[in-house]
C-alpha cells in the first residue's frame, strides 16, 4: 500500500462521517383539489411530515392504524413526527376518496 495515499483515505474518512449521519429531514406533502400529493411518501422515523393544505375546505390527515389524527383547517399546515417504522396508510376523514400512504423506514 502507497503511504502517501493515507491522508487523503483519512480525510475521506472524515468527511464522510460528517455527511452520512442521519439529519431528520421535513418532508412536505400538498393537498390541493382533494388530491394528496405525492400518495406515496417514504421516511424515516425522526423525520416530520408536514402536510399542506392548500384548499378552502378542511381535511385531516388520519392513519388507518391510529398512529396520527392530524386536522388541515383551510389553506394551513400542520406537522407530525414520525415516531414508529412501518407502512402507514392514511385518509381524510371529510373525503374518505383521499387516500395515501407512508413508508417509514426505522
Ligand atoms: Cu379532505
Amino acid at each position: 500500500m502507497n503511504p502517501g495515499r493515507l491522508p487523503s483515505i483519512a480525510l475521506a474518512v472524515v468527511l464522510l462521517s460528517v455527511v452520512v449521519p442521519a439529519r431528520a429531514a421535513t418532508i412536505e406533502i400538498t393537498m390541493e383539489n382533494l388530491v394528496i400529493s405525492p400518495a406515496e411518501m417514504s421516511a424515516k422515523v425522526g423525520d416530520t411530515i408536514e402536510w399542506i393544505n392548500k384548499d378552502v375546505f378542511a381535511h385531516t390527515a388520519t392513519a388507518k392504524n391510529g398512529d396520527f389524527d392530524v386536522n388541515l383547517p383551510p389553506k394551513k399546515s400542520a406537522t407530525f413526527v414520525l415516531k414508529k417504522p412501518g407502512m402507514v396508510d392514511y385518509y381524510c376523514r371529510y373525503h374518505p376518496n383521499m387516500k395515501a400512504s407512508l413508508k417509514v423506514e426505522p
